[in-house]
């Protein structure tokens, strides 16, 4: 036929498990993106999928009977994300729009550049295509013995919002101290604001829906390693997959990708004195914590829930959104190799997964005007947190001392 099909997401709720079975193959055979679950091997009856299908796959009616079209408009929400201001009616701020990588490792310079005394760059590794992966330190006190929480973003390219949190998150902690000199007073932050440089940046210029890191394999159709299933915390088990073709591929073994690699050598560098890691991810609101790799609690696991319930409570209190909460294997699924469990095992022991905006209406599209929202429920998020492992942390002052 000669008819054009824009892209569009599709939200399907199969209800038996035949109808899983059918929508596995449907994702396999033709060229579609799984939004949710990430990989078909997630699946399961009653729970949503959420399937990007790109125009030229399908002759729509016999495949889209029945299924609920949730975004018809896939081309004019990526363009709208792409923009960048470049509107000159456009009010937003820098911060509140998403911004290509070479804008990223600009900002990064010019952070570093404008706050000497407080931010300095950290050179922690290089990408596969030989990108550098700069952290920034924050530090705001020299008090001596000062403790640490790191945060990393952009782990999966097109989660978008994630980079997006990180640059907020500097800019606030740089510009409004006051409210948190608590923490800072107590604490540097590490912020890795793209952890996954090369599939950022593929996001921009080749496929928006992209997710791994860009490591060949083997095979020459199937690139990328799932770096959030690469790290050495029950690698490869079962929530992962030894296929580099999949979405989920764990790599050749763990550490195996030097974004990974990276990451996990700082940490073990910095163990003594960082107290708290985060990773930020998108999309499904959810504060997740330890363990994802195996369903045995952790040790600390009632701190850790009652840390993410307190957060989720003030971020409905504050901004009328419902973040789910929990375990990670229990509150979405076993995914093993993931750079929380990992750390928690290294001895970090308040270690966190975010899962920011938003719950399926806009998924990975989430529109600039939508970024300063998302990112204040993961800021509040954050404070919550870190104030509450400061709590734990810190012997309470003797009366003498003070
Ligand atoms: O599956 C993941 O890696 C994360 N979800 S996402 O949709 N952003 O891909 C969840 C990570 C939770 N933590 C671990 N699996 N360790
Ligand atoms: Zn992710």
């Amino acid at each position: 036929t000669l008819f054009q099909f824009s892209d569009q997401v599709l939200i399907i709720t199969p209800e038996t498990q035949e109808q899983v079975d059918i929508l596995k193959n449907v994702t396999s055979q033709y060229e579609t993106a799984l939004w949710q679950p990430v990989s078909p091997v997630y699946m399961k009856e009653q729970a949503e999928v959420h399937l990007f299908v790109p125009g030229e796959s399908f002759e729509t009616e016999q495949v889209y009977s029945g299924f609920r079209v949730s975004l018809p408009n896939v081309n004019e929400l990526i363009e709208m994300q792409t923009m960048n201001g470049t509107d000159p009616r456009s009010t937003s701020t820098f911060y509140e729009r998403y911004h290509r990588l070479e804008d990223i490792y600009d900002w990064l310079n010019r952070t570093a550049h404008d706050n000497p005394r407080t931010v300095k760059t950290i050179l922690v590794g290089s990408s596969h295509e030989k990108r550098p992966l700069y952290a920034l330190k924050l530090s705001f006190s020299d008090r001596p013995n000062r403790k640490a929480m790191w945060i990393d973003c952009g782990i999966h390219a097109r989660e978008w919002i994630s980079p997006a949190f990180c640059l907020w998150f500097v800019h606030h902690v740089s510009t409004v101290k006051v409210e948190i000199t608590d923490i800072l007073n107590n604490m540097d932050v590490y912020v890795l604001p793209v952890m996954n440089p090369d599939g950022y940046k593929y996001t921009w210029t080749t496929n928006r829906m992209w997710r791994k890191n860009r490591a060949p394999s083997h095979n020459p159709k199937c690139v990328g390693v799932d770096l959030n299933r690469n790290f050495d915390a029950n690698w490869c088990t079962e929530g992962a997959l030894p296929y580099p073709c999949s979405e989920i591929y764990c790599g050749a073994f763990p550490e195996s990708e030097p974004e990974s690699r990276a990451v996990a050598d700082f940490l073990r560098e910095h163990k003594d004195s960082i107290q708290l890691y985060i990773s930020i991810h998108s999309y499904s609101q959810m504060l997740l914590f330890p363990y994802s790799c195996t369903v045995e609690e952790a040790g600390n696991h009632n701190d850790l829930l009652e840390m993410v319930q307190e957060a989720a409570r003030k971020i409905r209190t504050f901004y009328r959104s419902t973040y789910k909460y929990g375990a990670g294997a229990k509150t979405i699924y076993l995914a093993p190799g993931g750079s929380d469990d990992w750390a928690y095992d290294l001895g970090i022991k308040y270690s966190f997964t975010f899962e920011l905006q938003d719950r399926g209406e806009y998924g990975f599209l989430l529109p600039p005007s939508r970024i300063g929202n998302a990112c204040n429920e993961a800021l509040t998020a954050v404070k919550t947190i870190a104030l509450k492992v400061m709590e734990k942390t810190q012997a309470p002052k003797s009366p003498a001392a003070v």
